[in-house]
């Protein structure tokens, strides 16, 4: 085993390191940019790739996946520093042996969520023996192919889903508004929370192993619903798991004979915690666009924590006047973008932008961050 683990690939050398460095905690000439979802529903590429292939068969296809990534890189070339594998979080909970459709322009739906503690799919799921080697297979196999086709032009991001925000999929069975379920599970089985939170974290760890192994080269963890719990539940179901995957992580690749790759955390709309999301052990902090800058950057004091983030997704259906004073004051907010801070959005691109308007976003970045 532990020669399977040493095996390591042959990649073409890395032409743009910059935002690599700027996750390190370097000083640097200019904010890197990439973007949450920058593969997706907005381009007229991917719908044209896609065809009416099933959203989950285009992650389990290396060649349909590669060429999704690779086609905002294509598109705004020099303009984005990183790439994001095209996948999905929710490939844990189907290794997991939970189904998860991806019904169109609707979102994901689990026939069969978990209802409660004694309904026999939470123990069923709870102790299978998940091997995340093989399940997931596919996804190291689209890392490994996208790493050769993107020839060194950046990096390559892995991610996962947080346990906290899995958690919140598998027993909604879905998107949720209300979060009735995820609420009653933690108001009412703490206990049987704590105990897939943790089961979903483990699983995590060898994921992300596995991503750098297969080629990833910065990892990102998406708490997505973070935000949906209050300081003092986020401190028992969210921060414990997020901090086990940071700590866990690099000993975990240590000990496969891997060098440790910088990590991302994403802990969605849980502003008020953002003190301790500095504390978790992740390189770098994402920020959604309900927190100022400034005020970041004073929670964060001396710390050696990076920023990612933060304007709202929403400009680029405004003026590019409104894009080019929002670009503005993030860049001042966080200092100039000289190091410190990766330039993105505070959430994900969404659909309907033009491409165009998110092109002009990135130009500014650079622009107003070289100077
Ligand atoms: O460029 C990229 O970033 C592409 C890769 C990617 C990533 C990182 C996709 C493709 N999904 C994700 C992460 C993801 N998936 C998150 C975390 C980020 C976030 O908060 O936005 C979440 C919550 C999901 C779950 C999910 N998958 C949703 C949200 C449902 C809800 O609760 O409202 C949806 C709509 C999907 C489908 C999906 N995933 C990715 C794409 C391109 C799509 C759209 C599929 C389609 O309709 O064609």
């Amino acid at each position: 085993k532990g020669q399977f683990y040493t095996m390591a690939h042959e990649f073409p050398p890395l032409k743009n390191d910059l935002v690599l460095r700027t996750a390190w905690g370097q000083n640097v000439e200019r904010a890197p940019v990439w973007i949450m979802r920058q593969a997706g529903r907005y381009l007229p590429e991917y719908h044209e790739a896609k065809g009416n292939r099933d959203f989950f068969e285009c992650c389990r296809d290396p060649e349909v996946a590669s060429t999704l990534t690779l086609q905002p890189i294509e598109r705004f070339a020099g303009l984005l520093d990183a790439s994001i594998i095209f996948s999905d979080i929710l490939v844990i909970p189907q290794a997991m042996g939970m189904t998860v459709e991806m019904v169109d322009k609707k979102g994901p739906h689990f026939p069969d969520p978990l209802k409660s503690p004694d309904d026999g799919q939470y123990s069923k799921v709870l102790n299978k023996s998940v091997d995340v080697a093989v399940e997931l297979d596919y996804v190291y196999k689209a890392i490994t192919l996208t790493r050769k086709k993107l020839d060194g032009r950046v990096p390559l991001i892995g991610f996962c889903g947080a346990p906290w925000t899995l958690f919140c999929y598998m027993v909604e069975g879905g998107g949720t508004k209300l979060f009735i379920e995820s609420k009653k599970w933690i108001y009412k089985y703490p206990r049987e929370t704590c105990a897939m939170l943790q089961k979903i974290s483990e699983i995590c760890v060898e994921y992300l192993a596995l991503q750098v192994q297969a080629g990833a080269q910065m990892i990102q963890v998406f708490d997505s619903w973070a935000g949906e719990l209050s300081p003092v539940t986020f401190k028992k179901f969210s921060e414990p798991y997020l901090a086990y995957i940071a700590q866990k992580l690099p000993a975990k690749l240590a000990e496969m004979g891997l060098d440790v790759v910088p990590m991302i955390v994403f802990p969605k709309g849980a502003n008020q915690s953002l003190d301790a999301a500095c504390n978790l052990g992740y390189n770098v902090v994402g920020l959604d666009w309900l927190v100022d800058p400034v005020d970041a950057v004073k929670i964060r004091g001396d710390r050696k924590i990076v920023f990612q983030g933060n304007a709202d997704p929403g400009v680029l259906y405004g003026s590019k006047e409104s894009i080019s004073e929002t670009v503005k004051s993030m860049v001042e907010g966080f200092g100039g973008g000289k190091g410190g801070w990766i330039a993105n959005l505070g959430h994900g691109i969404t659909p309907f932008v033009k491409p165009d308007d998110l092109k002009f976003y990135l130009e500014e970045i650079k622009r107003l961050t070289s100077k």
